[in-house]
């Protein structure tokens, strides 16, 4: 029997944990966390302990997959790319370019290979027509940052291990990790290590497994963080707690006071359901503490007003010098800097959709425009899309528009190691990798790291037979339409990473590939936000003109919604520590969570004014859909608000037997409209839906 070990990281999340993975005979005995990895050991869950059982599943897809009338056949890559590319020109030459579209997942943002790969692939057949996860998740961080630092790449991480005062809207760190558009390893671990001497607030509309070790919990209404935020600054201005550090570097900082010396801090407190009490001290202890961040995560970034909640978060910290400070947030730049390469590209003009004319963030469109894109006849009208490591029926706004749409598609690729809810129409399944049978070097997300580090991620098994790599398959459809990846100058994953890493002369592939645990290279240092401004001769923008705008509107709005009495509610979600989105849920991490996921919480006093009780059959209805589930009465959500779960409902099906092979519980985001979007991100409103709940 051969037994190997080897040290590889996980690519589950953003965090990607350092791993040693036992295998015998090809296959995965056991995942540890690699102890001997000096950045990221501590910071390893169930999820990657559990990531063999993907690597082995029973119903993982081995070979390519042709749709046939109702059902598919397997058949040879040769085959599969002769019929794609065929169909593909075909499309293209009738359609033009921009028909031909992709949407990659999540998974394929922390496989450098996927992601890269298949944007070169839509590149190189000259189609602007991508769909961005990001638009269900981090676009108003990308939005902001180009707004305020003139990059989407520019990312300020918190400074974790020097910091007295932690304030987190919309993060429940002790199940999802500190993990989203940066790293801080253990970053949850690290900051419970520095209370009591630092004080940990958490703004949530659930009383969340973190809040329950916070000093304090804010329970905010949903979407309303920024009115919070402008009552902290309104504080802050009044009582001469701002300290900005580098007035030569911003810009409209005078624009912001006023503004925010402008509102009512009774207003406010009305509009986000905190007293004013409350926002005073919170301002006051933030403002005063010696070190402080503030940072705004998908709670309210999943919502109408994500971009005001991440621009005032920014802002807070900001105004209080906690910008490249000490113990505040900094902008790390190895080891190549994700806010350098950005600039020029943040010059060009912005590509906007055909149908609603929204602009693209991150590169790509929203998802709640898909199916618009695809139905809506036209110049470009999408007739063919991969999904690359994506689930957009589960993971987007109306998932039954964006299901219906698919089916009417000339051509949907899969790329998946599973056919789940979203691959149901799709002519062809192209089996994936899984992240232990790759190995590649991630330059873009060890850039986010908050130490100088990088790894590579090692082979722990073989690619099983009859599975080639996505990246190769995405090189030779392309040799296969007459196009050129990476305009012909990179062939290799390898060769694309020597690439980025050559423009920084700090760190080779041979020495990250020589490091058996990854890279330390250097210390980390503050200052370069700053010295990338001094360098440019720009200013930091501190109160954007479209931002103002949006926030001068959202303050006309009346204060209690207008469709408060059809819809009480407002719907919220939570994470899982076993599952990943919607994946991972058929998987041994989640068999002792599997319960309850039908099951919508509400807080006692509005159950008992519904006349609804504890365990009864209820019916919760949006404009855009209803859903049966099992009414749960909790005193940790705040009053108003729902929680149902994302991630359920989705099918997954065996192609060979053309079965469903699990399914379990109800699909969330029926409920969610794909019309209402943050008008900056496009992001629809995942948080903070408004739905009636009624006895059935
Ligand atoms: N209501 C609501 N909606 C949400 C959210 C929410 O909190 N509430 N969360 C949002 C967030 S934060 C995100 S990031 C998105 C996620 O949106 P998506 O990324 O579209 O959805 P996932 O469920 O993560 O699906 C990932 C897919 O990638 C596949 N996959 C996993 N690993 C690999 C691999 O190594 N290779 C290949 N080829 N395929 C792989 C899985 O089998 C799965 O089908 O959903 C968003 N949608
Ligand atoms: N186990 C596990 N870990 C994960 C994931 C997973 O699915 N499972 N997903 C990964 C991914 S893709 C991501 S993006 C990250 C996300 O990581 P986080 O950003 O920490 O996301 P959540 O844990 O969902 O916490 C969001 C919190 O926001 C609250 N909330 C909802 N609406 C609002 C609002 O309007 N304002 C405020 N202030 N709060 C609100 C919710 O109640 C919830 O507690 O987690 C990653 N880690
Ligand atoms: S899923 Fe778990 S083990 Fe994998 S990178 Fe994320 S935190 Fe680490
Ligand atoms: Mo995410």
């Amino acid at each position: 029997m051969a037994v190997q070990k080897t040290i590889t990281h996980c690519t589950i999340c953003e965090m990607i944990c350092g791993l040693v993975v036992t295998s015998e005979d090809d296959r995965v005995v056991s995942v540890l966390p690699d102890k001997k990895n000096p950045y990221t050991w501590r910071d390893y869950c169930i999820k990657g302990a559990h990531s063999g059982d993907v690597r082995d599943h029973t119903h993982r897809i081995r070979q390519p997959m042709r749709r046939v009338g109702d059902h598919y056949e397997p058949a040879t890559y040769d085959e599969a790319i002769a019929d794609i590319s065929t169909r593909l020109k075909a499309i293209r030459d009738v359609h033009g370019v921009n028909a031909i579209a992709s949407y990659s997942g999540n998974p394929a943002g922390s496989t450098f290979s996927i992601q890269n790969y298949m944007n070169a692939l839509i590149d190189a057949i000259g189609s602007t027509t991508r769909f961005s996860v990001g638009s269900v998740d981090q676009n108003a961080v990308l939005v902001a940052a180009k707004a305020m630092f003139g990059s989407e790449g520019t990312m300020l991480l918190p400074d974790l291990d020097d910091c007295d005062y932690y304030l987190l809207f919309g993060s429940n760190p002790a199940i999802s990790r500190m993990c989203w558009m940066g790293k801080t390893p253990n970053g949850w671990k690290r900051m419970l290590a520095r209370m009591p001497q630092a004080k940990l607030t958490i703004v949530d509309p659930r009383r969340t497994e973190s809040a329950d070790k916070a000093s304090r919990h804010v329970a905010i209404l949903p979407e309303q963080d920024w009115a919070f935020m402008l009552g902290m600054l309104k504080v802050i201005f009044s009582e001469g707690l701002d300290r900005l550090g580098r007035h030569d570097l911003v810009a409209n900082v005078d624009v912001l006071k006023d503004l925010a010396l402008s509102v009512d801090l009774g207003d406010m407190s009305a509009r986000c359901r905190v007293s004013v009490n409350e926002i005073e001290e919170v301002a006051r202890e933030f403002a005063t503490a010696r070190t402080a961040v503030a940072i705004a995560r998908t709670g309210p970034a999943q919502g109408r007003n994500g971009t005001l909640a991440e621009w005032l978060s920014l802002v807070l910290n900001l105004v209080t010098d906690r910008i490249d400070t000490p113990g505040g947030r900094f902008l790390p730049n190895w080891p190549i800097s994700l806010s350098r390469l950005g600039r020029p590209s943040a010059k060009l003009p912005v590509v906007k959709s055909r149908v609603r004319g929204l602009p693209q963030v991150g590169g790509g469109f929203s998802l709640a425009e898909l199916p618009d894109e695809i139905t809506t006849p036209g110049k470009g009208q999408v007739r063919a899309l991969f999904i690359a490591s994506g689930n957009p029926v589960s993971a987007g706004p109306d998932g039954a528009a964006i299901d219906a749409a698919l089916a009417e598609l000339d051509l949907l690729v899969s790329i998946d190691m599973f056919q789940r809810e979203s691959h149901r129409h799709a002519h062809w399944l192209i089996p994936g990798t899984h992240m232990l049978e790759r190995e590649e070097i991630h330059v873009k997300m060890h850039s986010m790291n908050d130490r100088p580090f990088i790894q590579t991620s090692r082979r722990a098994v073989p690619v099983p037979e009859g599975i080639i790599p996505e990246w190769e398959f995405l090189l030779r459809l392309a040799d296969a339409m007459d196009v050129k990846l990476f305009g012909g100058h990179v062939a290799t994953p390898d060769e694309l990473a020597e690439s980025f890493l050559k423009s920084t002369g700090v760190v080779t592939v041979e020495q990250i590939r020589a490091a058996e645990h990854g890279l330390e290279f250097g210390e980390r240092t503050l200052g370069h936000l700053w010295r990338e401004f001094e360098e440019i001769g720009e200013k930091l923008d501190a109160c954007p003109a479209a931002f103002a705008e949006m926030l001068r509107q959202r303050l006309a709005e009346p204060l209690v919604r207008g469709d408060a009495q059809a819809y009480p509610f407002q719907l919220i979600s939570r994470r899982r520590k076993g599952m990943m989105n919607a994946w991972l849920s058929d998987t041994v991490a989640m068999l002792s969570e599997a319960d309850s996921t039908n099951v919508v919480e509400i807080h006692s006093t509005d159950a008992a004014n519904c006349g609804l009780t504890d365990g009864q059959p209820v019916t919760i209805r949006s404009e855009n859909g209803a859903l049966d589930l099992v009414l749960r009465v909790t005193d940790r959500c705040r009053r108003g608000v729902a929680l149902f779960e994302h991630g359920w409902g989705g099918r997954v099906s065996d192609p060979a037997s053309g079965t469903v092979t699990w399914s379990e519980g109800k699909m969330r985001n029926l409920l969610i409209g794909a019309d209402e979007l943050d008008p900056l991100t496009g992001v629809p409103r995942l948080n903070g839906m408004p739905v009636a709940i009624e006895a059935r």
